[in-house]
């Protein structure tokens, strides 16, 4: 029988997640929408044919419509849900970042430890899931180009929301930097620095963008990250890995050719919903397996944690200066998914 998800959080990436559940995934269904606003809540039952809509999660536990929950609220109400599903023991598909910052990321993580003896969370870094990032870290890891020098990352988006913050450029942006390029590498992050570029005048008066993040790994790798919010054309994600016999490329633009005019274009993306479609239907569907195994398939929390300590040191870093990130040992209970 399917397995009944409860999606909380109906805005963007939570409809998208809805229409995925019901039209791409095999075996799980969206049983409940978990959403406080109506209007958003009534659009998305559009897309969840036979689910129910509830306000709140304690109401669709009450219920019990739900046998997982997917949670795709911004990351600052990531708490308030999963303390409640990891209490009822749900299986949980959590959207980045953990939460918003490492305090209570390592309260979710002793309350996931305390309710279960195994790994309840998946956090949603869907970039592991797309096919160009999965070779990237088989060329690295094979050496088949020789050592890894260097990473230089681009990540750029044409706009973003009124509820965006500075904060968020690490907190909410970043964070996919600092969750892939140790994944890529194979190394954790030691240290972060920031400089500011010159300032774009399409940014918000409440920015102070673009940024350079600059990280050094502990195996002394440089990565560079050029964090760009306000770059209008396009949604752009993009890596160079620099070899000690080569180069490797991902993320370029791979869409329909066009020649008119005197010149030639290639199509790019707008957003993040069409750029990495394709990982997060392999990511939601290697969830919904894992959880019919009672287990998970992908970064669990204790690395979303790791991962709220990086965005702490990064937000210390727009002050100035190279911020070393708190290393941190992992529990033996994180190896038993
Ligand atoms: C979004 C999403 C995108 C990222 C944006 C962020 O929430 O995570 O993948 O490019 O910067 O604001």
């Amino acid at each position: 029988t399917d397995l009944r998800v409860g999606v909380v959080g109906a805005g963007l990436m939570g409809a998208d997640h809805i229409a995925r559940i019901t039209k791409r995934i095999s075996g799980a269904i969206v049983s409940a929408v978990i959403e406080p606003d109506e209007g958003r809540g009534t659009a998305a039952l559009q897309n969840a044919p036979g689910a129910q809509w509830f306000t709140s999660i304690e109401d669709a536990i009450a219920a019990n419509a739900v046998d997982a929950v997917v949670i795709a609220t911004p990351g600052k109400f990531h708490e308030p849900v999963l303390l409640p599903a990891l209490a009822e023991k749900l299986p949980i598909l959590c959207e980045k970042p953990l939460t918003a910052d490492s305090a209570s990321s390592l309260r979710v993580v002793e309350a996931e430890m305390a309710a279960s003896d195994r790994p309840l969370i998946q956090l949603g870094f869907m970039r592991r899931f797309d096919a160009e990032y999965a070779r990237l870290r088989e060329i690295i890891a094979s050496g088949e180009a020789g050592e890894l020098l260097a990473l230089r990352a681009v990540h750029r988006n044409p706009d973003v929301p009124e509820t965006y913050t500075q904060d968020m450029l690490i907190n909410d942006s970043v964070v996919h930097e600092l969750d892939v390029i140790p994944w890529l590498a194979g190394s954790e992050i030691r240290s972060i620095e920031i400089k500011y570029m010159r300032r774009n005048p399409n940014s918000p008066e409440r920015l102070r963008e673009p940024i350079l993040v600059l990280m050094e790994l502990e195996n002394g790798i440089l990565v560079d990250v050029e964090m760009n919010v306000s770059i209008k054309f396009g949604y752009q994600v993009a890596t160079e890995a620099v070899f000690s016999n080569g180069l490797a490329r991902i993320g370029q633009a791979n869409g329909v050719q066009t020649w008119s005019d005197g010149s030639f274009a290639k199509e790019e993306h707008r957003s993040f919903v069409t750029r990495f479609a394709a990982a997060y239907d392999v990511q939601i569907q290697r969830w919904v397996d894992a959880v019919a195994r009672g287990t998970i398939d992908g970064p669990d929390a204790w690395h979303g944690y790791r991962v709220a300590l990086a965005c702490e040191a990064g937000v210390k870093a727009f002050d100035g200066g190279i911020v070393e990130v708190q290393q941190v040992e992992r529990p033996a209970f994180y190896d038993k998914a």
